[in-house]
């Protein structure tokens, strides 16, 4: 591994000696879990397609030396972001108005009335910058996907095609001017060019500008055995302690931050240059708490492998035991991260007779390796099944309350998250 300026590793990847190297230190990595061969999480295809399918190594390691916790291998990311990427930020509810909210939030306390400038990047359909749009802010969206940058643009919001790095930041800061506000919602956890986004936010932000973004969080990840979070899309997963590591290598810091209830328990971090802003307290805390939980032990992580094998054996269990009864399985909700858990379970359409989603490019293909149908949401409604399948329990609150018929006629949910039951 050759370092780079300021000791950043210039490339990422296996270093000279074969070993693998960690994409923000350079150092060795310990992997901690390995899935075997997985497909894209959202490569939903039609049945032409399956003897073409892309499998990669999916597998998860922790770096003891900066503490980040990364995918040993991540697929080339026109493999995953392309015109035809099928996750559309506003198909719940519940997220459009945590993102309602959040706008407000950033307008009310972090940016000025001097006309301010916004960006973010994974803008995707404009669930966020939405409101700015709608309230006359000067604002920018990054967006590589271009089906749902598409959807932004009809939503009024301003929105360049591309993959965010250092020369775009560079073409943006010279067109736009500098940026009070950089915002990434679940989108930074997806870049692996973690110092390219780095010097790109230096080049963006004004001096007192400052980075708030959100993320699945490690500590919930481990907590909930929430293993599904692991996929080719997630290339880091977040804690206090390794992004503290991996700003401070760029003269950056957390300043803030706020614990979510999206994607099953998320981050918000405040991060800003050193010294512009006062520290606060909730920051020292969260990593007193880190540190407690073990995060930067790999102890913690061999132990969460195995409640990820408890967990994969406990959900067979139940839906072989179903299938030898007779009774149907449907899953509810293709999400990427069901991709995960029906590779890793095995769960192939003789246990799980199809997929409900609402997402019209969803429906009518298969799910990525273990090509269940996905069907749309009416085939669901037309004829309960017995057992629902819960892929999308990070917005359980929501479904449950719009799923009160299926209850009614006797159907039962299953979830696997925190733990595997199912639902009296
Ligand atoms: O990090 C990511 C997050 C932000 O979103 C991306 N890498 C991809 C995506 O992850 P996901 O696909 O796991 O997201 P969701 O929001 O858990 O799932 C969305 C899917 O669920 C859509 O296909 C729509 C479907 N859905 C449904 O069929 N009925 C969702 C809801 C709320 C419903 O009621
Ligand atoms: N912010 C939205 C979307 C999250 S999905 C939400 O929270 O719901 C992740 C998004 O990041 C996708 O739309 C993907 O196309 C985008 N993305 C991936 N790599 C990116 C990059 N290098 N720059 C900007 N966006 C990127
Ligand atoms: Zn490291």
């Amino acid at each position: 591994m050759t370092a780079g300026m300021k000791g950043i590793p210039r490339n990422p990847g296996m270093d000279e000696s074969g070993m693998t190297a960690c994409r923000i230190c350079g150092g060795q990595i310990e992997p901690f879990l390995s899935f075997g061969r997985m497909p894209l999480a959202n490569g939903f295809l039609t049945a032409d397609q399956f003897d073409q399918e892309y499998f990669f190594d999916l597998v998860a390691a922790f770096c003891p030396s900066c503490l980040m916790v990364q995918l040993v291998d991540q697929p080339d990311r026109e493999k995953m972001f392309h015109a035809e990427y099928p996750f559309f930020s506003s198909t719940s509810r519940f997220q459009a108005a945590h993102f309602e909210k959040f706008a407000n939030e950033v307008s009310d306390r972090w940016i000025g009335r001097n006309d301010p400038f916004v960006v973010e990047i994974g803008s995707n359909d404009g669930i966020l910058l939405r409101h700015f749009a709608g309230a006359g802010i000067r604002h920018l969206g990054v967006e590589p996907s271009a089906g749902v940058a598409s959807n932004a643009r009809k939503n009024g919001v301003n929105t360049l095609s591309g993959f965010f790095e250092k020369d775009i930041a560079r073409q943006i800061a010279a067109e736009y001017g500098p940026a009070d506000v950089f915002l990434a919602a679940n989108c930074l956890c997806h870049i692996p060019c973690f110092h390219s986004i780095a010097e790109g936010v230096d080049i963006l932000l004004k001096p007192r500008g400052v980075v708030l973004f959100e993320d699945p969080y490690l500590g919930d990840i481990l907590e909930k055995t929430s293993y599904d979070q692991i996929y080719d899309e997630h290339v880091f997963y977040f804690s206090v302690l390794s992004v503290n590591h991996a700003f401070g290598m760029h003269g950056m810091e957390i300043v803030d931050l706020w614990p979510q209830k999206t994607h099953g328990g998320s981050m918000r971090y405040c991060i800003a240059r050193k010294g512009t802003h006062p520290v606060s307290p909730a920051v020292g805390v969260q990593i007193g708490r880190e540190r407690e939980l073990g995060l930067d032990r790999i102890e913690t992580y061999e132990r969460f492998r195995q409640n990820c094998e408890t967990s994969q054996q406990n959900l067979r269990r139940i839906l072989c035991d179903l299938k030898q009864q007779g009774r149907r399985v449907v899953g509810y909700a293709a999400t990427s991260k069901s991709t995960t858990v029906t590779n890793y379970c095995d769960l192939t359409p003789d246990i799980v007779e199809f997929i409900s989603d609402t997402t019209p490019i969803k429906q009518g293909k298969y799910s990525p390796g273990t090509h269940i149908p996905v069907q749309p949401y009416e085939k669901f409604a037309e004829a309960f099944p017995d057992y629902a399948l819960l892929f999308g329990w990070n917005h359980k609150e929501e479904i449950m309350a719009k799923e009160q018929a299926f209850l009614n006629a006797g159907g039962k949910w299953i979830v696997y998250v925190p733990k595997v039951e199912v639902l009296a």
